[in-house]
Protein backbone atom coordinates (compact mmCIF):
# COMPACT_ATOMS: atom_id res chain seq x y z
CA UNK A 1 0.00 0.00 0.00
CA UNK A 2 2.93 2.09 -0.35
CA UNK A 3 3.17 3.47 -4.26
CA UNK A 4 0.01 1.56 -4.96
CA UNK A 5 -2.58 -1.03 -3.74
CA UNK A 6 -1.25 -3.82 -5.68
CA UNK A 7 -2.97 -6.00 -8.34
CA UNK A 8 -5.73 -7.75 -6.78
CA UNK A 9 -6.28 -11.72 -8.58
CA UNK A 10 -7.44 -11.72 -11.68
CA UNK A 11 -6.90 -8.05 -12.26
CA UNK A 12 -4.50 -6.40 -15.14
CA UNK A 13 -2.34 -3.37 -14.39
CA UNK A 14 -0.32 -1.59 -17.07
CA UNK A 15 2.44 0.51 -15.52
CA UNK A 16 3.42 3.68 -17.56
CA UNK A 17 6.23 5.72 -16.65
CA UNK A 18 9.22 7.61 -18.64
CA UNK A 19 11.93 5.82 -18.93
CA UNK A 20 15.28 7.97 -17.78
CA UNK A 21 17.27 5.44 -17.04
CA UNK A 22 19.25 2.45 -18.68
CA UNK A 23 21.67 -0.79 -17.51
CA UNK A 24 20.42 -3.67 -16.12
CA UNK A 25 17.74 -4.33 -13.36
CA UNK A 26 14.88 -6.55 -12.36
CA UNK A 27 11.60 -6.24 -10.83
CA UNK A 28 9.68 -8.16 -8.77
CA UNK A 29 6.26 -8.56 -6.46
CA UNK A 30 6.25 -6.55 -3.26
CA UNK A 31 3.41 -8.46 -1.72
CA UNK A 32 3.78 -10.90 1.04
CA UNK A 33 6.42 -13.72 0.18
CA UNK A 34 5.67 -13.68 -3.40
CA UNK A 35 9.06 -13.16 -4.49
CA UNK A 36 10.19 -16.13 -2.74
CA UNK A 37 7.76 -17.86 -5.44
CA UNK A 38 8.88 -16.86 -8.28
CA UNK A 39 7.21 -13.92 -8.81
CA UNK A 40 10.24 -11.58 -10.25
CA UNK A 41 12.34 -11.09 -13.51
CA UNK A 42 15.21 -9.47 -15.32
CA UNK A 43 14.40 -6.21 -16.56
CA UNK A 44 17.31 -4.34 -18.99
CA UNK A 45 17.06 -0.73 -20.59
CA UNK A 46 19.66 -0.14 -23.45
CA UNK A 47 20.79 2.97 -23.45
CA UNK A 48 19.48 5.80 -26.12
CA UNK A 49 22.84 7.02 -26.19
CA UNK A 50 25.81 4.64 -27.68
CA UNK A 51 27.13 2.30 -24.87
CA UNK A 52 30.08 3.20 -23.07
CA UNK A 53 30.85 -0.49 -23.05
CA UNK A 54 31.92 -2.67 -25.64
CA UNK A 55 31.13 -6.10 -26.12
CA UNK A 56 29.84 -8.63 -28.37
CA UNK A 57 27.34 -10.56 -26.83
CA UNK A 58 25.40 -10.59 -23.64
CA UNK A 59 23.54 -13.17 -21.00
CA UNK A 60 21.54 -12.04 -18.26
CA UNK A 61 22.77 -14.21 -15.50
CA UNK A 62 19.52 -13.97 -12.73
CA UNK A 63 20.21 -16.37 -9.72
CA UNK A 64 17.86 -17.28 -7.08
CA UNK A 65 16.81 -19.52 -4.33
CA UNK A 66 13.68 -21.63 -4.22
CA UNK A 67 11.96 -23.62 -1.81
CA UNK A 68 9.25 -26.42 -2.02
CA UNK A 69 7.85 -25.44 1.38
CA UNK A 70 5.88 -22.71 1.64
CA UNK A 71 7.75 -19.57 2.15
CA UNK A 72 5.07 -18.67 5.26
CA UNK A 73 6.20 -22.19 7.36
CA UNK A 74 9.26 -21.41 6.53
CA UNK A 75 9.17 -17.88 8.38
CA UNK A 76 6.95 -19.26 11.02
CA UNK A 77 10.14 -21.87 11.64
CA UNK A 78 12.61 -19.06 12.05
CA UNK A 79 9.82 -16.86 14.36
CA UNK A 80 9.78 -20.07 16.55
CA UNK A 81 13.55 -20.09 16.43
CA UNK A 82 15.96 -17.91 14.56
CA UNK A 83 18.36 -20.50 14.03
CA UNK A 84 16.00 -23.29 12.75
CA UNK A 85 18.08 -23.45 9.67
CA UNK A 86 21.47 -23.26 11.06
CA UNK A 87 23.36 -26.66 11.86
CA UNK A 88 26.28 -25.51 11.63
CA UNK A 89 26.44 -24.30 15.89
CA UNK A 90 29.46 -24.49 17.18
CA UNK A 91 29.78 -27.63 19.31
CA UNK A 92 31.22 -28.52 22.23
CA UNK A 93 34.37 -29.59 20.53
CA UNK A 94 34.83 -26.64 18.83
CA UNK A 95 34.94 -24.72 21.98
CA UNK A 96 37.71 -27.22 23.11
CA UNK A 97 39.12 -26.38 19.99
CA UNK A 98 39.35 -22.97 20.58
CA UNK A 99 40.66 -23.42 24.37
CA UNK A 100 43.64 -25.48 22.29
CA UNK A 101 44.65 -22.33 20.11
CA UNK A 102 43.66 -19.50 22.34
CA UNK A 103 43.88 -20.00 25.65
CA UNK A 104 40.85 -20.84 28.36
CA UNK A 105 40.32 -17.34 29.09
CA UNK A 106 39.68 -15.96 25.72
CA UNK A 107 37.87 -18.68 24.57
CA UNK A 108 35.79 -18.65 27.27
CA UNK A 109 35.49 -14.47 27.30
CA UNK A 110 34.59 -15.50 23.57
CA UNK A 111 31.71 -17.85 24.44
CA UNK A 112 30.51 -15.58 26.84
CA UNK A 113 30.27 -12.23 24.68
CA UNK A 114 28.62 -14.49 21.82
CA UNK A 115 25.82 -15.50 24.80
CA UNK A 116 25.25 -12.46 25.89
CA UNK A 117 24.75 -11.27 21.97
CA UNK A 118 22.42 -13.99 21.63
CA UNK A 119 23.71 -14.88 18.20
CA UNK A 120 26.24 -17.31 17.10
CA UNK A 121 29.13 -16.96 15.10
CA UNK A 122 28.31 -19.55 12.99
CA UNK A 123 25.11 -17.08 11.65
CA UNK A 124 25.85 -16.14 8.20
CA UNK A 125 22.61 -16.94 6.47
CA UNK A 126 19.13 -17.65 8.01
CA UNK A 127 18.11 -19.87 5.48
CA UNK A 128 20.28 -22.36 4.31
CA UNK A 129 20.13 -25.52 1.62
CA UNK A 130 18.27 -27.14 3.88
CA UNK A 131 15.54 -25.86 2.77
CA UNK A 132 16.87 -23.73 -0.67
CA UNK A 133 17.91 -24.71 -3.90
CA UNK A 134 19.78 -21.98 -5.80
CA UNK A 135 19.04 -21.41 -9.06
CA UNK A 136 20.76 -19.60 -12.05
CA UNK A 137 18.31 -18.45 -14.67
CA UNK A 138 15.85 -20.74 -12.75
CA UNK A 139 17.69 -23.97 -13.05
CA UNK A 140 19.31 -26.05 -10.86
CA UNK A 141 23.12 -26.27 -10.65
CA UNK A 142 22.53 -30.24 -12.29
CA UNK A 143 20.65 -28.24 -15.22
CA UNK A 144 23.73 -26.95 -16.11
CA UNK A 145 22.45 -23.29 -17.81
CA UNK A 146 24.31 -22.75 -20.59
CA UNK A 147 25.86 -19.18 -22.25
CA UNK A 148 26.94 -19.62 -25.73
CA UNK A 149 30.46 -17.90 -26.82
CA UNK A 150 32.86 -18.28 -29.54
CA UNK A 151 36.25 -17.58 -28.52
CA UNK A 152 37.92 -14.07 -28.22
CA UNK A 153 34.41 -12.53 -27.87
CA UNK A 154 33.80 -10.08 -25.20
CA UNK A 155 30.70 -11.40 -23.65
CA UNK A 156 29.15 -9.12 -20.90
CA UNK A 157 27.36 -10.94 -17.92
CA UNK A 158 24.37 -9.21 -16.87
CA UNK A 159 24.61 -10.37 -12.94
CA UNK A 160 21.35 -9.96 -10.80
CA UNK A 161 20.51 -11.40 -7.37
CA UNK A 162 16.41 -11.86 -7.48
CA UNK A 163 16.95 -14.47 -4.04
CA UNK A 164 14.74 -13.89 -1.45
CA UNK A 165 17.55 -14.43 1.46
CA UNK A 166 21.25 -15.56 -0.15
CA UNK A 167 24.07 -13.70 -1.19
CA UNK A 168 26.34 -15.07 -3.41
CA UNK A 169 30.13 -15.50 -4.41
CA UNK A 170 30.42 -15.09 -8.17
CA UNK A 171 33.49 -16.47 -10.07
CA UNK A 172 34.29 -17.96 -13.23
CA UNK A 173 38.12 -20.21 -12.72
CA UNK A 174 40.23 -18.89 -15.61
CA UNK A 175 38.10 -16.25 -16.62
CA UNK A 176 38.58 -12.31 -14.82
CA UNK A 177 35.40 -10.73 -14.87
CA UNK A 178 35.58 -6.50 -15.40
CA UNK A 179 32.88 -5.29 -13.54
CA UNK A 180 31.51 -2.02 -15.62
CA UNK A 181 28.37 -1.43 -13.95
CA UNK A 182 26.54 -1.91 -10.58
CA UNK A 183 22.91 -1.64 -9.83
CA UNK A 184 22.20 -0.35 -13.70
CA UNK A 185 24.92 2.13 -13.29
CA UNK A 186 28.45 2.71 -15.46
CA UNK A 187 31.34 2.15 -13.68
CA UNK A 188 34.64 2.62 -14.41
CA UNK A 189 35.72 -0.68 -15.59
CA UNK A 190 37.36 -3.02 -12.36
CA UNK A 191 38.77 -6.22 -13.13
CA UNK A 192 38.37 -9.11 -10.53
CA UNK A 193 38.23 -12.83 -10.17
CA UNK A 194 35.24 -12.88 -7.45
CA UNK A 195 32.43 -10.52 -6.47
CA UNK A 196 29.84 -10.60 -3.72
CA UNK A 197 26.49 -9.70 -5.00
CA UNK A 198 24.21 -9.02 -2.10
CA UNK A 199 20.54 -9.61 -3.08
CA UNK A 200 19.04 -7.28 -4.83
CA UNK A 201 22.01 -5.75 -6.30
CA UNK A 202 22.87 -6.23 -10.01
CA UNK A 203 26.55 -6.37 -11.55
CA UNK A 204 27.73 -6.19 -15.04
CA UNK A 205 30.75 -8.00 -15.50
CA UNK A 206 32.81 -8.21 -19.37
CA UNK A 207 34.26 -11.54 -20.01
CA UNK A 208 36.35 -12.33 -22.77
CA UNK A 209 37.02 -16.33 -23.12
CA UNK A 210 40.85 -17.37 -24.52
CA UNK A 211 40.09 -20.65 -25.20
CA UNK A 212 37.09 -22.83 -26.80
CA UNK A 213 36.36 -24.63 -23.51
CA UNK A 214 33.53 -24.60 -21.01
CA UNK A 215 33.68 -22.46 -17.99
CA UNK A 216 31.91 -22.38 -14.73
CA UNK A 217 30.04 -19.64 -13.71
CA UNK A 218 29.84 -20.44 -10.16
CA UNK A 219 27.88 -18.27 -7.69
CA UNK A 220 28.33 -19.88 -4.39
CA UNK A 221 26.27 -19.09 -1.17
CA UNK A 222 27.86 -17.00 1.33
CA UNK A 223 27.47 -19.89 4.27
CA UNK A 224 29.31 -21.89 1.40
CA UNK A 225 26.51 -24.64 1.96
CA UNK A 226 25.46 -24.89 -1.30
CA UNK A 227 25.66 -23.03 -5.10
CA UNK A 228 24.16 -22.43 -8.56
CA UNK A 229 25.92 -23.05 -11.69
CA UNK A 230 25.70 -22.85 -15.15
CA UNK A 231 28.63 -22.51 -17.82
CA UNK A 232 29.68 -20.60 -20.53
CA UNK A 233 30.75 -22.91 -23.79
CA UNK A 234 31.61 -22.73 -27.35
CA UNK A 235 28.71 -25.43 -27.33
CA UNK A 236 25.93 -26.72 -25.53
CA UNK A 237 26.33 -29.74 -23.83
CA UNK A 238 29.72 -28.87 -22.63
CA UNK A 239 30.72 -28.81 -18.65
CA UNK A 240 33.87 -27.51 -16.65
CA UNK A 241 35.02 -28.48 -13.24
CA UNK A 242 32.87 -27.88 -10.42
CA UNK A 243 35.03 -25.84 -7.43
CA UNK A 244 35.44 -27.56 -3.99
CA UNK A 245 33.16 -25.51 -1.47
CA UNK A 246 35.57 -23.24 0.85
CA UNK A 247 34.82 -23.83 4.51
CA UNK A 248 32.36 -22.05 5.88
CA UNK A 249 32.96 -19.12 7.78
CA UNK A 250 32.85 -17.60 11.18
CA UNK A 251 31.71 -14.45 12.61
CA UNK A 252 34.70 -12.42 14.03
CA UNK A 253 34.92 -9.77 16.91
CA UNK A 254 34.48 -7.37 13.59
CA UNK A 255 31.69 -8.49 12.55
CA UNK A 256 30.13 -8.28 16.38
CA UNK A 257 31.53 -4.47 16.78
CA UNK A 258 34.57 -5.21 19.26
CA UNK A 259 37.12 -4.63 17.20
CA UNK A 260 39.16 -2.21 18.72
CA UNK A 261 42.05 -2.69 16.63
CA UNK A 262 42.51 0.47 15.01
CA UNK A 263 40.22 2.60 17.66
CA UNK A 264 42.04 6.11 17.31
CA UNK A 265 39.61 8.05 19.53
CA UNK A 266 41.70 10.93 21.69
CA UNK A 267 41.67 10.87 25.08
CA UNK A 268 40.76 7.10 25.15
CA UNK A 269 42.25 4.85 27.47
CA UNK A 270 42.61 1.28 28.09
CA UNK A 271 40.06 1.20 30.96
CA UNK A 272 37.74 3.63 28.03
CA UNK A 273 37.89 0.47 26.04
CA UNK A 274 36.90 -1.53 28.84
CA UNK A 275 34.19 -0.17 29.82
CA UNK A 276 32.86 -0.69 26.00
CA UNK A 277 33.03 -4.35 26.46
CA UNK A 278 29.55 -4.74 28.52
CA UNK A 279 26.46 -4.67 27.64
CA UNK A 280 24.82 -2.43 25.06
CA UNK A 281 22.33 0.06 28.00
CA UNK A 282 25.83 -0.12 29.80
CA UNK A 283 27.89 1.94 28.03
CA UNK A 284 27.35 5.46 26.81
CA UNK A 285 27.90 8.12 23.90
CA UNK A 286 27.32 8.18 20.79
CA UNK A 287 25.62 11.68 20.13
CA UNK A 288 28.45 13.73 19.55
CA UNK A 289 31.02 11.58 18.64
CA UNK A 290 32.05 12.24 15.57
CA UNK A 291 34.62 9.58 14.19
CA UNK A 292 33.15 8.59 10.37
CA UNK A 293 36.62 7.39 9.26
CA UNK A 294 37.24 4.96 12.60
CA UNK A 295 35.10 3.18 15.08
CA UNK A 296 32.90 4.83 16.66
CA UNK A 297 31.36 3.31 19.65
CA UNK A 298 27.55 2.78 19.97
CA UNK A 299 25.89 5.30 22.67
CA UNK A 300 23.30 4.16 24.99
CA UNK A 301 20.80 1.47 23.29
CA UNK A 302 17.32 2.90 23.24
CA UNK A 303 16.31 0.80 20.56
CA UNK A 304 14.35 -1.58 23.12
CA UNK A 305 13.36 -5.06 22.92
CA UNK A 306 13.40 -5.35 19.20
CA UNK A 307 17.52 -4.83 19.57
CA UNK A 308 19.11 -7.73 21.08
CA UNK A 309 22.80 -7.66 20.57
CA UNK A 310 24.36 -4.06 19.79
CA UNK A 311 27.51 -3.21 18.11
CA UNK A 312 29.97 -1.55 20.58
CA UNK A 313 31.28 0.01 17.75
CA UNK A 314 30.75 0.65 14.46
CA UNK A 315 33.18 1.17 11.64
CA UNK A 316 33.00 1.58 7.78
CA UNK A 317 34.32 -1.51 6.37
CA UNK A 318 34.03 -0.39 2.34
CA UNK A 319 37.34 -2.18 1.72
CA UNK A 320 36.59 -4.97 3.29
CA UNK A 321 35.30 -7.72 0.82
CA UNK A 322 32.79 -9.54 2.76
CA UNK A 323 33.30 -12.57 5.59
CA UNK A 324 34.76 -15.53 4.07
CA UNK A 325 36.60 -13.65 0.61
CA UNK A 326 40.09 -11.61 0.59
CA UNK A 327 42.05 -15.44 1.35
CA UNK A 328 41.61 -16.99 -1.62
CA UNK A 329 44.56 -15.29 -2.92
CA UNK A 330 42.58 -13.32 -6.00
CA UNK A 331 41.21 -9.93 -6.79
CA UNK A 332 37.91 -9.85 -4.93
CA UNK A 333 35.40 -6.49 -5.78
CA UNK A 334 34.71 -4.18 -2.55
CA UNK A 335 32.61 -1.09 -2.52
CA UNK A 336 35.73 1.40 -1.95
CA UNK A 337 36.74 0.08 -6.02
CA UNK A 338 33.64 0.99 -7.58
CA UNK A 339 33.62 4.89 -8.98
CA UNK A 340 31.08 6.33 -10.88
CA UNK A 341 32.04 6.42 -15.00
CA UNK A 342 30.75 9.82 -15.02
CA UNK A 343 30.30 12.20 -12.19
CA UNK A 344 27.14 13.88 -10.67
CA UNK A 345 26.00 16.78 -10.76
CA UNK A 346 24.87 17.60 -7.53
CA UNK A 347 27.90 18.26 -5.51
CA UNK A 348 26.42 20.45 -2.90
CA UNK A 349 27.53 19.76 0.36
CA UNK A 350 24.76 17.95 2.71
CA UNK A 351 22.29 20.76 4.20
CA UNK A 352 20.49 17.29 6.62
CA UNK A 353 22.19 14.62 8.05
CA UNK A 354 19.76 11.38 8.91
CA UNK A 355 20.99 8.13 10.85
CA UNK A 356 19.58 5.09 11.17
CA UNK A 357 20.40 2.13 12.85
CA UNK A 358 19.46 -1.50 11.70
CA UNK A 359 18.56 -3.58 14.93
CA UNK A 360 17.21 -6.80 15.38
CA UNK A 361 16.70 -9.60 17.39
CA UNK A 362 17.67 -13.01 15.74
CA UNK A 363 16.46 -15.51 18.52
CA UNK A 364 12.61 -13.65 18.84
CA UNK A 365 13.73 -13.12 14.22
CA UNK A 366 12.25 -9.60 14.52
CA UNK A 367 13.70 -7.14 12.48
CA UNK A 368 14.11 -3.35 12.34
CA UNK A 369 14.96 0.48 11.71
CA UNK A 370 16.05 1.90 15.28
CA UNK A 371 14.21 -0.96 17.32
CA UNK A 372 10.71 -0.26 15.90
CA UNK A 373 9.33 -2.99 13.36
CA UNK A 374 7.07 -1.84 10.27
CA UNK A 375 3.85 -3.27 12.12
CA UNK A 376 4.39 -0.86 15.21
CA UNK A 377 3.48 1.88 12.91
CA UNK A 378 6.37 4.07 12.68
CA UNK A 379 5.91 7.89 11.11
CA UNK A 380 7.15 7.99 7.10
CA UNK A 381 10.35 9.97 6.92
CA UNK A 382 9.98 13.23 5.39
CA UNK A 383 12.09 14.27 3.18
CA UNK A 384 11.82 17.46 0.71
CA UNK A 385 12.49 17.79 -3.17
CA UNK A 386 15.65 18.84 -4.07
CA UNK A 387 17.46 18.52 -0.69
CA UNK A 388 20.78 17.38 -0.27
CA UNK A 389 20.75 14.46 1.95
CA UNK A 390 23.62 12.71 4.24
CA UNK A 391 22.13 9.28 5.49
CA UNK A 392 24.36 7.16 7.83
CA UNK A 393 22.93 3.45 8.28
CA UNK A 394 24.50 1.77 11.17
CA UNK A 395 24.08 -1.53 11.57
CA UNK A 396 23.74 -3.14 15.06
CA UNK A 397 23.02 -6.77 13.96
CA UNK A 398 25.80 -9.29 13.14
CA UNK A 399 24.23 -10.18 9.78
CA UNK A 400 24.40 -8.06 6.54
CA UNK A 401 21.78 -6.29 5.74
CA UNK A 402 20.99 -5.39 1.82
CA UNK A 403 19.53 -1.95 2.38
CA UNK A 404 16.91 -0.68 -0.60
CA UNK A 405 15.39 2.61 -1.05
CA UNK A 406 12.99 3.36 -3.67
CA UNK A 407 12.37 6.65 -5.49
CA UNK A 408 15.95 8.17 -5.52
CA UNK A 409 19.28 7.10 -5.97
CA UNK A 410 21.75 6.66 -2.87
CA UNK A 411 25.41 7.48 -4.21
CA UNK A 412 27.56 5.42 -1.63
CA UNK A 413 30.13 7.52 -0.15
CA UNK A 414 33.44 5.84 -0.75
CA UNK A 415 35.22 8.89 -0.66
CA UNK A 416 35.30 9.14 -4.66
CA UNK A 417 33.43 12.65 -4.11
CA UNK A 418 31.47 13.37 -7.25
CA UNK A 419 32.05 9.82 -8.74
CA UNK A 420 30.60 8.34 -5.56
CA UNK A 421 28.98 4.60 -7.10
CA UNK A 422 24.91 5.67 -7.29
CA UNK A 423 23.02 2.32 -5.60
CA UNK A 424 19.85 1.31 -5.12
CA UNK A 425 20.77 -1.50 -2.49
CA UNK A 426 23.52 -1.01 -0.29
CA UNK A 427 25.05 -4.25 1.78
CA UNK A 428 25.59 -2.96 5.49
CA UNK A 429 27.94 -5.93 6.73
CA UNK A 430 27.93 -6.71 10.36
CA UNK A 431 29.00 -4.02 13.04
CA UNK A 432 29.20 -1.51 9.95
CA UNK A 433 29.09 2.28 9.53
CA UNK A 434 27.96 3.41 5.79
CA UNK A 435 26.93 6.71 4.64
CA UNK A 436 25.38 7.74 1.31
CA UNK A 437 24.56 10.91 0.26
CA UNK A 438 20.78 11.79 -1.83
CA UNK A 439 19.03 14.18 -3.48
CA UNK A 440 15.23 13.26 -3.58
CA UNK A 441 13.30 14.27 -7.03
CA UNK A 442 10.58 12.25 -7.34
CA UNK A 443 7.75 12.88 -4.57
CA UNK A 444 5.22 10.81 -3.00
CA UNK A 445 6.11 7.63 -0.56
CA UNK A 446 9.05 5.41 -1.17
CA UNK A 447 9.88 2.02 0.63
CA UNK A 448 12.76 1.82 2.42
CA UNK A 449 13.73 -1.78 3.44
CA UNK A 450 15.77 -4.28 4.31
CA UNK A 451 15.95 -6.60 0.55
CA UNK A 452 16.14 -9.92 2.34
CA UNK A 453 12.53 -11.02 2.37
CA UNK A 454 12.00 -12.45 5.62
CA UNK A 455 13.74 -9.70 7.30
CA UNK A 456 11.34 -7.07 5.83
CA UNK A 457 8.31 -8.74 6.41
CA UNK A 458 9.08 -9.10 10.09
CA UNK A 459 9.43 -5.24 10.24
CA UNK A 460 12.86 -3.68 8.62
CA UNK A 461 11.13 -1.49 6.55
CA UNK A 462 10.10 2.11 6.53
CA UNK A 463 8.23 4.49 4.41
CA UNK A 464 10.07 7.61 3.06
CA UNK A 465 8.06 9.99 1.81
CA UNK A 466 9.30 13.06 -0.53
CA UNK A 467 7.34 15.90 -0.04
CA UNK A 468 7.57 18.71 -2.96
CA UNK A 469 7.99 22.40 -2.26
CA UNK A 470 3.97 23.28 -1.31
CA UNK A 471 2.77 20.20 0.58
CA UNK A 472 5.72 20.46 2.61
CA UNK A 473 4.98 24.26 3.38
CA UNK A 474 1.55 23.46 4.28
CA UNK A 475 2.54 20.91 6.82
CU1 LIG B 1 18.05 -7.53 6.85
Amino acid sequence: MVTFPGIRPGETFTYEYPVRQSGTYWYHSHSGLQEQLGVYGPLVIDPAEPDPVAFDREHVVMLSDWTFDDPYDVLANLKKMGGYYNFERRTAGDFLGDIGKRGLGTALGDRLRWGRMRMDPTDIADITSYTLHYLMNGMPPGSNWTGLFRRGERVRLRLINGSAATYFDVRIPGLPMTVVQADGQNVEPVTVDELRIAIAETYDVIVQPPENRPYTVFAETMDRGGFARGTLAPRLGMSAEIPAARPRPVRSMADMGMDMAGMKMDGMEEKDVKAMDMPADEHAGHEGMAAPSGPVPHGPDKHGPGSSGVAMMSQPRLDDPGIGLGEDGWRVLTYSSLKSLHPWHDTRPPERELEFHLTGNMERYMWSFDGKKFSQAPKPIPVRVGERLKVTLVNDTMMEHPIHLHGMWMELDNGSGAYNPRKHTINVKPAERVTFLATPDVPGKWAFHCHILYHMETGMFRVVEVLDDAVAAAQ
